[in-house]
This record gives C-alpha cells, sequence and structure tokens, in this order.
C-alpha cells in the first residue's frame, strides 16, 4: 500500500464492513501499476494520447491479461475495447461498466484508466459470482476521450452510441496534420466501416463509471465515496485571430495589428466570463499557438481555444453568446479578422436515480461513508446517457489534483471504489433497480 497521503476519516482507512463481496485488490493495483508504465515519461507523467500507439498498446496489455482470465475481448472499429464473460448470452441486455485508458499529455495514471482497470476487474470476478444475471457485466474501454491529440473527444463513447459525425471525423487532424481515419486504422479500428461499433437501441441497460473525483471535495471532507448527481456541460470556441505579420524593429507601435496583442485580451476576455462577470462555474484557454512564432517577428497568426463549463444549460448559453459578442466587437476595435467556431461538447447531464441509490447500497453495505456531488470533470457516461441510464462513482484525488503527474489517489481508497463498484454492479446485474 502506499503513503497514506490522502486525508482520512478518524480511525484510519475506510472501514469493510458487513458480508457485502470484494474483489482482488492487490489484483487491481498490480494491473494499475503494469498499465502505467504505457506512454509514462520519467518525471513527466503520462503521455497516452487517443487514437495513439500507446493507447493501442494499453488496450492490447489489457486484452491480453483479461484473455488470460478466460475473458473474451475485442477492439471495435471506434478503438473501444469490450471485455466480457465467455460465453455469456448476446442477446442479454448489457451493464456497461467503464471509463478511457487515453491520458492528457504530462497527466496522470488514474483519470479514466483506474474506472476501465475497476471494470475489468468487476467482469472478472461477477465471472465466478455469477451465472445466469438479467443484465450482462461488460467492461469497456472507450478510446480518446479527451481529445487531447485528435480534437473529437468522447470519439468511442460516441461510436458506440451511434453518435459519431463522420465528415467531421473524416476532416479531423492532429496538430502535425496526421488524418484522424488514418491514426484510427493503426490503432485497429475503421471510420470506413466504423457504424458497426454502434450498438442497438436497449442493449445498454445502464452503465456506471468509477472514477477519481479530479476535484478537492472528497479529499478536503475526508469521504471516501463519491455518488455523482450531476456532470457539467461543456463548450468549446475555437478561434483565430488574423493580424498582420511584420518587423518587430521596424513596424512603429501605432501600425501593428499584432494577432498576439489581441489573443492576449481574448484570453482576459475569457477568464472574466467565470471571474468578474460569473457567466459560468470556469473558463480556461488551454491551447495558444502563435505564427511564425519567432522573437523579432510581429505575430500575424493565433489560434486559441476557449472552454466554457456549467452545470446549468442557460449559462452555458449566456456565456457563450458573451464571448461571441466581444469577439465581434474586438475584431473591428484592434484592426484584425477573429474567426470562431463554436462545439458544444456536453450537455449538463443528470445520472439516473437508480443508478445512484444502487451505488449508496453499494457504500453502505461497505460501510463507507459517501457524499451526492456534483462533477465538474467530463466523462464517457454524459454520452452514453443519451443512449440509457448512468451513474458515476467517485473517489477522492489527493489535492484535487488532475491532468497534473502529480495526480493521486491512495491504494486502499483505489480498492475502496472498485468493491463499490462490485457490489452496485452486483445490485444491477440481478435486477434490483
Ligand atoms: O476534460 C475533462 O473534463 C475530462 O477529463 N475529459
Ligand atoms: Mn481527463
Ligand atoms: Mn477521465
Amino acid at each position: 500500500m502506499s503513503a497514506p497521503t490522502n486525508r482520512r476519516t478518524a480511525g484510519g482507512s475506510p472501514r469493510l464492513a458487513g458480508d457485502a463481496p470484494h474483489l482482488d485488490g492487490a489484483r487491481l493495483l498490480d494491473v494499475l501499476g503494469e498499465i502505467s508504465r504505457i506512454g509514462a515519461q520519467p518525471g513527466a507523467g503520462i503521455t497516452r494520447t487517443g487514437l495513439g500507439a500507446e493507447e493501442a498498446q494499453a488496450r492490447a496489455y489489457l486484452a491480453k491479461r483479461y484473455r488470460r482470465d478466460g475473458l473474451v475481448a475485442r477492439t471495435d472499429q471506434a478503438g473501444n475495447l469490450i471485455v466480457r464473460r465467455r460465453g455469456a448470452d448476446p442477446a442479454r441486455p448489457v451493464l456497461l461498466l467503464g471509463s478511457h485508458v487515453d491520458t492528457v499529455v504530462r497527466g496522470g495514471r488514474l483519470d479514466g484508466t483506474y474506472g476501465v482497470v475497476a471494470a475489468c476487474e468487476v467482469v472478472r470476478t461477477l465471472a465466478r459470482l455469477e451465472s445466469a444475471p438479467a443484465y450482462e457485466p461488460v467492461a469497456v474501454a472507450f478510446s480518446n476521450e479527451e481529445g487531447a491529440r485528435f480534437p473529437y473527444p468522447f470519439f468511442g463513447s460516441l461510436g458506440l452510441t451511434g453518435r459519431l459525425d463522420l465528415a467531421r471525423a473524416a476532416t479531423t487532424t492532429d496538430r502535425d496534420g496526421t488524418a484522424l481515419p488514418d491514426a484510427l486504422r493503426t490503432a485497429g479500428g475503421d471510420l470506413d466501416t466504423v457504424g458497426a461499433a454502434a450498438w442497438p437501441d436497449g442493449a445498454i441497460a445502464g452503465y456506471l463509471e468509477l472514477h477519481i473525483e479530479q476535484g478537492p471535495v472528497l479529499a478536503d471532507r475526508d469521504i471516501p465515496i463519491g455518488v455523482v448527481e450531476a456532470i457539467t456541460g461543456r463548450t468549446i470556441i475555437d478561434i483565430t485571430v488574423h493580424g498582420v505579420q511584420g518587423h518587430a524593429g521596424t513596424t512603429p507601435m501605432s501600425l501593428r495589428r499584432d494577432a498576439l496583442v489581441v489573443a492576449a485580451q481574448v484570453v482576459l476576455a475569457v477568464e472574466r466570463l467565470a471571474t468578474g462577470r460569473d457567466l459560468c462555474a470556469v473558463s480556461t484557454v488551454g491551447c495558444l499557438d502563435g505564427e511564425p512564432n519567432v522573437t523579432n517577428v510581429i505575430p500575424g497568426t493565433v489560434r486559441l481555444t476557449a472552454e466554457i463549463r456549467d452545470g446549468r444549460p442557460e449559462r452555458l448559453r449566456a456565456a457563450e453568446r458573451a464571448l461571441v459578442a466581444e469577439l465581434s466587437a474586438l475584431g473591428p476595435a484592434t484592426g484584425t479578422r477573429i474567426d470562431h467556431d463554436l462545439r458544444r461538447v456536453t450537455r449538463p447531464t443528470r445520472t439516473d436515480h437508480r443508478l445512484r441509490a444502487a451505488v449508496v447500497a453499494a457504500a453502505d453495505d461497505l460501510g463507507l461513508p459517501h457524499l451526492e456531488m456534483f462533477s465538474g470533470a467530463g466523462h464517457d457516461a454524459q454520452i452514453v446517457a443519451r443512449s440509457a441510464p448512468v451513474g458515476m462513482v467517485f473517489v477522492p484525488s489527493r489535492d484535487g489534483v488532475s491532468h497534473a503527474p502529480q495526480e493521486h489517489t491512495d491504494d486502499d481508497l483505489l480498492v475502496a471504489g472498485a468493491d463499490t463498484l462490485l457490489n452496485a454492479a452486483l445490485r444491477l446485474v440481478a435486477d434490483r433497480w
């Protein structure tokens, strides 16, 4: 077990009480440890971006490991890994458990991957415990949830639920110009036949995702289990500022149309949406690229992304409108042209009360304190929610840190979360909703 770095309830580790079944915690931690090597860079966390070689390697590792345990593992045309029990009735509606194994650039080892490994362990455990459940437990590792390299986040869950925009997928590239369809093919999928990855209506009876919280709420309150009530909505606005490239020594300040100076004003305008103006919960410019990016040249073009999030759709819309209005005014005022492309990535999403109840009952059976809470991070569960009832379980994140190499949750809390997933799944596959 790792050093006790998460703060705790009095009396030490979360207690596991009663007769509730447990999964093999040592195995869970072992698989997590092994998969964490894939894409790891010394001192720089893990870079295992979606639809890349490392994500494929992580899938291959899991497939091999769980085939050894007698499970069936395959990658679909959208690059999702699906792990199920051998010989299960293919017509049985599925209780889908999972998350993603791709990471952001220099990310942590738990975001997504923890939920996938726990899901695989639950399916492995249920292969022994359940002979003929009402719902078939199946684990999934969705591809490219983050969209860190190919800016098409939730690619895998959109593929599995039949909601991919094929035209957009066909024209998506990474920053080096590699086309998404080519990367997908290398990763074992195929955009031409990606429709075959879509599950028919009714095939998913419910979806349950275990994840680290990625924020400070549970750690601050020493509570081991979060029961997610709702998940934030998110809009991304791709912005390009077209100025005029020129000589940094000879062009008088009064004659410049410096794209980076204007982009700086956009950055502050985005920040103000959530701070001074309180129009949305959070707003971020996470990506900014200038051209030609040379010391003695006035920048001619700058591309940046604005990302805004809120739990209420009307606030998200108000923040979108406010930013678009600012961009429309800023171009003429600065002699630049500002283009934008607005994408509503996810809408605010509520979880299903029956799946929440199953998680609460599971945590109670295990003697684990729990808290109903909001998720400020986005999750594949939001995409699946358009097709089936969804639930989410959180465990604490040390200091609330995620999307960073320092991301950490103590081993005993990781095992407690996976046990909660197991016990909730046991209730659900037995149709105790
Ligand atoms: O960005 C998010 O909220 C998620 O981690 N993909
Ligand atoms: Mn993430
Ligand atoms: Mn995640």
